[in-house]
């Protein structure tokens, strides 16, 4: 691939955006490649990713002007239509996906950083969707994906305004769980990714999926969601040795690490 790099360690695996010339913004090759290098991760194995840029000053300046600027209203959707299904892609990815934001994240690159679980960035980090400036609406989910987050009073103000965030504003309103020196981000997320992938693995799907699906329905059919995922939990031997080992008398066994399998 040329402009994303995938490496595995253990049980995560690490998913570079890497088109530095452009401070890794996003062209329809680069969002073919996300997707391609989502399609083969390797799901009995890997329990949890982390999507980073590459080099020290930007996660992703957007998706590409270059690119859009000539755009007919039809290829626009078109566009539009394959980042958007790249970003669901990402977030209804049936493992956790962690961003580890290491610079500029604007446009579509604050807009790929919301299709992840969770968000995390460098002290260099800057949060924006600058869209409006550019005569266009925010276009892979901005829209949708930030009132989520950080609140519809905030979102409108920072889409109408276009006002960039920094990381200690973006920390403020929730956007990101944490803010770290651009040298410890990666391995940060690494290490939250590891302990995710140390816990059962159809349970963090199993909560992934509730947590996504409970979202989009109201409550009474939300806690219908939680019930069956957790009722699924029963049938696998995570449960068994997860409880079996808290239940032992032996102190020794019971704080053994419980072996989790994959479905
Ligand atoms: N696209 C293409 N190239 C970009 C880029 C981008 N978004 N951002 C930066 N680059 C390129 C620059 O053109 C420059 O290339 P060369 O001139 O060296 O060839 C190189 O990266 C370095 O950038 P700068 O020289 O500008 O670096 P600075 O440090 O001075 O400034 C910056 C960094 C991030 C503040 C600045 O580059 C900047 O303002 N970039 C644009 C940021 C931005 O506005 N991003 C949002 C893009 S709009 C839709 C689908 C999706 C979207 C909308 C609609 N549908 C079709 C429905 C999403 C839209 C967006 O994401």
């Amino acid at each position: 691939m040329e402009f994303i790099t995938y490496e595995t360690e253990g049980q995560i695996g690490i998913i570079t955006i890497n088109r530095p010339k452009a401070l890794n913004a996003l062209n329809s090759a680069v969002l073919g490649e996300i997707e391609e290098t989502f399609d083969n991760v390797d799901l009995d194995n890997i329990r949890a990713l982390v999507l980073t840029g590459a080099g020290d000053k930007s996660f992703v300046a957007g998706a590409d002007i270059g690119e859009m600027s000539t755009l007919t209203k039809a290829e626009g959707e078109a566009f539009g239509k394959k980042g958007n299904d790249v970003f669901r892609k990402i977030e209804t990815f049936p493992i956790p996906v962690i961003a580890a934001v290491n610079g500029f994240a604007l446009g579509g690159g604050c807009e790929i950083s919301m299709s992840c679980d969770i968000r995390i960035c460098s002290e260099n980090a800057l949060f924006g969707q600058p869209e409006v400036g550019l005569g266009i609406t925010p276009g892979f989910g901005g829209t949708q994906r930030l009132p989520r987050i950080i609140g519809v009073g905030k979102a409108k103000e920072l889409i109408y305004t276009s006002f960039n965030i920094k990381a200690d504003e973006a920390y403020r309103v929730g956007l990101v769980n944490a803010v770290y020196p651009q040298e410890e981000l990666l391995d940060a997320a690494k290490k939250m990714a590891n302990k995710i992938a140390k816990n059962a693995p159809i349970a963090v799907r199993a909560c992934k999926k509730a947590i996504n699906d409970g979202l989009d329905v109201d409550m009474d059919q939300a806690i219908v969601v939680e019930e069956k995922l957790f009722g699924s939990c029963f049938e696998t031997e995570d449960q068994k040795a997860g409880m079996g080992n808290f239940l032992e008398k032996d102190k020794e066994k019971k704080l053994k690490v419980v072996p989790f399998k994959n479905a």
